[in-house]
């Protein structure tokens, strides 16, 4: 079944925002070329290297630092009004301070934006996305406050740099995965694994840090250049599994930890932690002989510089979760996030599986997430900055299932559309196919396939890559349309 005509006529305005994502240590290789520094996914992927599927890296990706021009190529073959990338830091500095900038560091980002400019492809540039100059890690990373200092100088060279041409920033990519996953696990870099202490620190150092650069454009950059600065944070849908008044308190505080915690503090009229979430963690840190909450709290001045920092919310959004009070509930290490949290979460036997064990079709959940974010924090503005749908590493190009997610994501967008909610844009993760982190080369998410067995890492399209391309162009989707061939050509 594939919907009414209704369904069919339901459009995206013109001036809505269709692009695609990536990000920097997933894509560009080149680790060691030309003064870059090194960063902690060279460190890890390096140094700790079993904690990736099968030992993989990203020395050389995709790389994009030498293939540019074809991955600008590929936006404008798919008709792309937007590209999200990501800066290196320590490309950009190698020792992660502003006292030494690597010219070769600001040429490469000067080539890929001229060249996207020249084509009329809005660039929206991602400040950090997971890759912290291995120096600055050393000297204690997002567990130190000094990290609003580092940040704000390395923002203040990145807008004097590309401010002139890019008019969209974004702080952060996905604070939960930086604090929770980096400081409070033992999955991604810097593998800290300080749980339900370093998750915890690094959202307060790293909201800070956000808002200096927030404020550090606000005061010296948007006048001349006119931009806008957000943040983007992973808000995945988390739905009561019952209607009981247990199940609805869990999944609240389960919404709190997962995102609330990093979203609160900027977008709520009041900022700071989430309450109900402050609460437990003081009473549960309180119960586990700890002299104060593991959570540390904002004082009134702190809370004040954080709360307002955005002109648009970034949303990276995948999947959604059935929580409950009761059922499905594991053992967490004590203290952490999860146990603090202290809910079971699952997915409904039919959601649709991808290769990536977290990701799922969940229903609806674009829709689910922004309604609920749009009532709880004042209708701000919203992009989409990352969704999508990995298969694994030895499907062809025909990628039904990713096609399929695709147009149900596309569905739950236009819900939002038509309820009032404020989306603007949309970036597809991702672009092509890339380092896949702790799953290195084994899960992919490319509208484009790359060959990474050949030297050049030839690029090409699947067929999801002609079904974006036509909802790109026509603003609406038809579930119909087949492309002719897999030729693509720039229209
Ligand atoms: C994002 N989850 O991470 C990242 O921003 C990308 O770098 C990454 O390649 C992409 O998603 C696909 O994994 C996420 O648990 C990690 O829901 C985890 C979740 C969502 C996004």
């Amino acid at each position: 079944c594939h919907g009414s005509t209704l369904k069919h006529q339901r459009r995206f305005p013109d001036d809505f925002l269709f692009g695609t994502a990536t990000a920097a240590y997933q894509i560009e290789g080149a680790w060691n070329e030309d003064g870059k520094g090194e960063n902690i996914w060279d460190y890890l992927t390096h140094n700790n290297p079993t904690v990736i599927k099968n030992q993989d890296n990203g020395d050389i990706a995709a790389d994009s630092y030498h293939n540019y021009k074809r991955d600008v190529e590929m936006m404008r073959e798919l008709g792309l009004d937007a590209y999200r990338f990501s800066l290196s830091w320590s490309r950009i500095l190698p020792t992660g301070l502003a006292n030494q900038v690597n010219p070769a560091g600001i040429e490469y980002y000067n080539n890929l934006i001229n060249e996207m400019v020249k084509y009329n492809i809005t660039p929206m540039i991602t400040l950090y996305h997971w890759d912290l100059p291995q120096k600055l890690q050393e000297l204690g990373g997002f567990s130190s406050p000094l990290m609003g200092e580092w940040f704000e100088d390395y923002a203040r060279v990145v807008f004097e740099n590309f401010g002139d041409r890019v008019k969209m920033f974004i702080t952060f990519n996905e604070p939960r995965e930086i604090c929770y996953e980096g400081y409070g696990s033992d999955t991604k870099a810097p593998i800290l694994n300080a749980t339900g202490v370093g998750t915890y620190l690094c959202a307060k150092n790293l909201l800070i840090a956000h808002a200096r650069a927030y404020h550090l454009y606000d005061k010296e950059f948007r006048a001349t250049q006119g931009g806008q600065c957000g943040i983007t944070i992973s808000v995945n849908w988390f739905t009561p599994a019952t209607e009981s008044a247990e199940d609805e308190i869990a999944a609240e505080l389960m919404r709190q930890g997962e995102f609330g915690i990093y979203v609160h503090p900027i977008f709520s009229t009041e900022g700071g932690f989430p309450k109900e979430l402050s609460d437990r963690i003081a009473e549960k840190s309180a119960q586990q002989g700890f002299a104060r909450s593991r959570l540390p709290e904002f004082t009134e001045e702190e809370k004040a510089f954080v709360r307002g920092t955005f002109d648009f919310f970034g949303v990276n959004h995948y999947t959604g979760h059935l929580v409950s009070a009761t059922e499905h509930k594991e053992i967490h290490p004590v203290p952490s996030l999860l146990d603090d949290v202290d809910a079971g979460q699952f997915y409904a036997d039919d959601w649709p599986a991808s290769a990536s064990a977290w990701l799922v079709l969940a229903p609806d959940s674009i829709f689910q997430a922004l309604s609920y974010l749009d009532k709880k924090y004042n209708k701000p503005v919203f992009y989409i900055t990352e969704n999508g749908w990995s298969m694994y590493e030895d499907r062809d190009l025909i990628d039904d299932d990713r096609i399929t997610y695709y147009r149900a994501s596309m569905e739950s967008l236009l819900n939002c559309l038509d309820s009032g909610i404020n989306v603007k844009g949309y970036m597809a993760w991702s672009l092509m196919d890339n380092f896949e982190w702790n799953q290195g080369y084994n899960e992919r998410f490319g509208l484009y396939r790359v060959d990474f067995s050949d030297p050049a890492r030839t690029r090409t399209p699947r067929k999801s890559a002609f079904v974006y391309k036509h909802i790109v162009k026509h603003r609406y989707v038809d579930y119909d349309y087949q492309p002719e061939s897999m030729t693509m050509t720039i229209d």
